[in-house]
């Protein structure tokens, strides 16, 4: 029998579906984000490529009055010393014991990969660059929100500092709860994508992520990285292995 169209199989449409979309469906590691391979992932492509056409480039999440901060609840993880939490790291978590003790005056982040000159900066040092403060609202993927103030140091400040390498395009962040997720250069450069060191107008709480954290305000809840202690800058889309965020069944693309 010839094979019509209608004969093609359903995989063979849907791969050719998934190349004609640009997307490299066989092996993992360097396909394009945020599906990594995953058929089930075309929706998260859509909302991408969707965002990325009509959203401006560094269109601004709605920023809040004083007024308008509410109570925050802290959900995941809260201390990335303790056993006992789902998410623990045996290499990292007793390193960040040590942190804690002293009061992170030994903590340092690293800033690494394509970039022109890695750097490790100090809290103290973070603290001496321009500063940005900002009213926003946390949307956690399971249905609450918060209102909340953060301030910290634009991520692109850091990146200016290290200076990027011309194939540059995604950063990582990898958390002492051993986390790790990334984001494009676009979330990167994003004006209000800032490392925060403080809360509310206090030092960034332990539960909050101490010393510092991401703070992603164009995407929801869980692109936040808390706890950071690595930045690394990536030429291709990485999903971290067993570390990535998204290996909870969770978008890689997240935007709001
Ligand atoms: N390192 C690390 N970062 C993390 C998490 C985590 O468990 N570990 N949880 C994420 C999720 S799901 C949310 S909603 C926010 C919660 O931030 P909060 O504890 O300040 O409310 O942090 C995100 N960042
Ligand atoms: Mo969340």
């Amino acid at each position: 029998m010839k094979k019509g169209k209608e004969d093609l199989p359903r995989r063979d449409f849907m791969k050719a579906l998934a190349s004609s979309a640009g997307l490299a469906l066989a092996g993992c590691g360097q396909t394009e984000p945020p599906t990594y391979g995953h058929l089930l992932r075309m929706g998260d492509l859509l909302t991408y490529k969707a965002h990325r056409l009509l959203l401006p480039e560094h269109a601004l999440a709605r920023e809040y009055d004083y007024g308008d901060i509410s109570s925050v609840p802290a959900i995941g993880t809260t201390n990335p010393a303790d056993p006992a939490r789902s998410i623990y790291s045996a290499e990292h978590g007793p390193v960040y014991e040590k942190l804690l003790a002293d009061e992170f005056a030994d903590w340092k982040l690293t800033v690494e990969g394509s970039v022109l000159r890695p750097a490790a900066f100090t809290l103290a040092e973070l603290k001496r660059l321009p500063s940005r403060t900002q009213i926003t609202r946390h949307a956690c993927e399971e249905g609450w929100s918060a209102i909340c103030q953060w301030t910290g140091v634009p991520l692109r400040s850091i990146l200016e500092a290290v200076g990027l390498q011309p194939g540059a395009r995604y950063v990582q962040f990898h958390a002492y709860d051993d986390l790790a997720d990334g984001i494009d250069m676009l979330d990167a450069l994003h004006p209000q994508t800032i490392l925060a060191y403080g809360m509310n107008g206090r030092e960034l709480p332990l539960g909050h992520g101490a010393p510092l954290r991401l703070r992603v305000e164009t995407q929801v809840g869980y692109k936040s990285m808390k706890f950071l202690r690595r930045i690394v800058v990536t030429e291709h889309f990485d999903d971290n292995g067993s570390q990535g965020a998204i290996q909870n069944g969770w978008s890689w693309y997240a935007g709001i």
